[in-house]
């Protein structure tokens, strides 16, 4: 449903528990790619080919190559006034959790705290082997894929398409979600469950639902307000 910014912005300012749920276009007024529509392609790869175990397991330095040219993206990348004013909401509600399937770790530079991660975090790597995680924000590495001390094949400690969600991220979004009064959804496709599913478990709870986006999604039918147009400007109008 379309709506006036002005009504949003009241019911923002009205709800006391809100969730917000965010995707790629965050980010991408920081320079960040998106996944999916332009700019979302590395090379001539989709990120649905590259973001797997199995693409890993056959090719594990092409996948390291991908990570490392998008670490050294997000190296150069600043908080931009999206994610600034997603602080500023935390900061004034007493019960707020913001939802990232983002792994730029933007959100945390930015001053965001009561957060949590669907999708992991670019800059931790795991041991294929032993399970160990470690943060690495090395732009370089001697070798592709890198070692862990065991021997084993470090891996970057992201969820990718069959993988399970973290357990305890999960739960605390599901339980956010249920007690939520208002979702705001910025920036995500919402075609990648189960993180999209969050948005039609928030409306069966009763919570009022806004989207801001560049473009129409699957779920725009469905929500309160539709928001169109950049994160970066429109979340600055809504939390001013
Ligand atoms: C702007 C803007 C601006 C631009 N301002 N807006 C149910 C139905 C169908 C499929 C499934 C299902 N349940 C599970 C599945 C399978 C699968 C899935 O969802 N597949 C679909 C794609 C078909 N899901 C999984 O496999 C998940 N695991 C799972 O379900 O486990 C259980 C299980 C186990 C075993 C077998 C089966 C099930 C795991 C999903 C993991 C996703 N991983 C990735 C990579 C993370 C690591 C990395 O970063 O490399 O996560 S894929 C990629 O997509 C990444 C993102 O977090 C995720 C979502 O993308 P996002 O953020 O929405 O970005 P975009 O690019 O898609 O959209 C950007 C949006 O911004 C656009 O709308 C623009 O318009 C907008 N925008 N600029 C505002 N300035
Ligand atoms: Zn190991």
């Amino acid at each position: 449903m379309a709506c006036t910014l002005e009504q949003a912005r009241k019911w923002i300012e009205e709800a006391e528990r809100i969730v917000v749920l965010t995707g790629a276009g965050i980010s991408a007024e920081s320079g960040v790619p998106t996944f999916r529509g332009t700019g979302g392609l590395w090379r001539q790869y989709r990120p649905e080919e590259l973001a797997t175990p199995e693409a890993f397991a056959r090719d594990p330095k092409l996948v390291w190559e991908w990570y490392l040219w998008r670490r050294s993206i997000i190296a150069k990348a600043a908080p931009n006034p999206g994610h600034l004013a997603l602080v500023r909401l935390e900061a004034r509600k007493p019960e707020f959790l913001l939802i990232t399937q983002n792994v730029d770790g933007l959100h945390e530079r930015a001053g965001s705290r009561r957060l949590v991660k669907l999708h992991g975090d670019i800059w931790e790597v795991r041991c294929v082997q032993c399970g160990r995680q470690e943060r690495d924000e090395r732009l370089e590495l001697p070798e592709l894929p890198p070692r862990c001390s065991c021997g084993g094949s470090l891996r970057p400690a992201v969820v990718w398409f069959g993988e399970d969600l973290p357990e305890n991220a999960w739960n605390e979004a599901v339980r956010a979600v249920h007690s939520a009064q208002l979702l705001l959804v910025v920036g995500t496709s919402a075609v990648v469950y189960p993180a999209a599913s969050l948005i039609p478990m928030a409306r069966t709870s009763g919570a009022r639902i806004i989207e801001v986006n560049l473009e129409e999604t699957p779920y725009s039918p469905a929500v309160d307000c539709a928001l169109r147009g950049r994160a970066g400007e429109l979340l600055p109008q809504l939390i001013p």
